[in-house]
């Protein structure tokens, strides 16, 4: 059974997740109706997917231990963003956030000594030190590439090649 405390912070996750998902799935939209992006817009695509399976296993693992998973209201994320750099690096600190709120979980557990809570926390520990360090290349390289045009073409090609981490299996 889920302490309270650890229900509420749990359930707090959930919607994080989901705000990741619904920030994502903005910069996919918005990515969609720029030119030449194709590859960056499915990655804004393919991530706003996963960041909803990490709600989901949330969700199930709350319910499963005796406790209730609140499906919650989401705010509106940004619809436009004035670079796909300044997308990246909203990208990156919402992610530096999201290793925070993990990390605070993890700590909730702790004191709770809530074993099972902690073990299962540490897949979504794992997962973020990928997508953070996943964020920090994508974002280097886009300071590198600049206003450079056959730059961005490359970028766009090279994201083919990446697998958003962890989909919540
Ligand atoms: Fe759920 O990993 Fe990103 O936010």
């Amino acid at each position: 059974m889920l302490a309270q405390k650890m229900q509420d912070a749990l359930n707090a996750q959930v919607l994080m997740e989901a705000e990741s998902s619904q920030i994502y799935l903005a910069m996919a939209s918005w990515a969609e109706i720029q030119p030449g992006i194709d590859n960056v817009t499915e990655f804004f695509y393919r991530h706003s997917d996963e960041e909803r399976a990490h709600m989901l296993k949330l969700i199930h693992f709350i319910n499963e231990r005796g406790g209730f998973a609140m499906i919650p209201a989401l705010s509106q994320p940004s619809p436009t963003y004035p670079s796909i750099h300044h997308a990246f690096k909203e990208l990156l600190n919402h992610e530096i956030k999201v290793s925070e709120s993990i990390n605070n979980l993890v700590d909730i557990a702790l004191q709770e000594k809530d074993y099972a809570t902690h073990n299962f926390l540490q897949w979504y520990v794992a997962e973020q030190i990928e997508e953070e360090a996943l964020a920090r290349i994508m974002n280097d390289k886009l300071e590198m590439i600049g206003d450079d045009k056959s730059g961005l073409y490359l970028f766009d090609r090279d994201i083919l090649n990446v697998n958003v981490v962890g989909g919540g299996e």
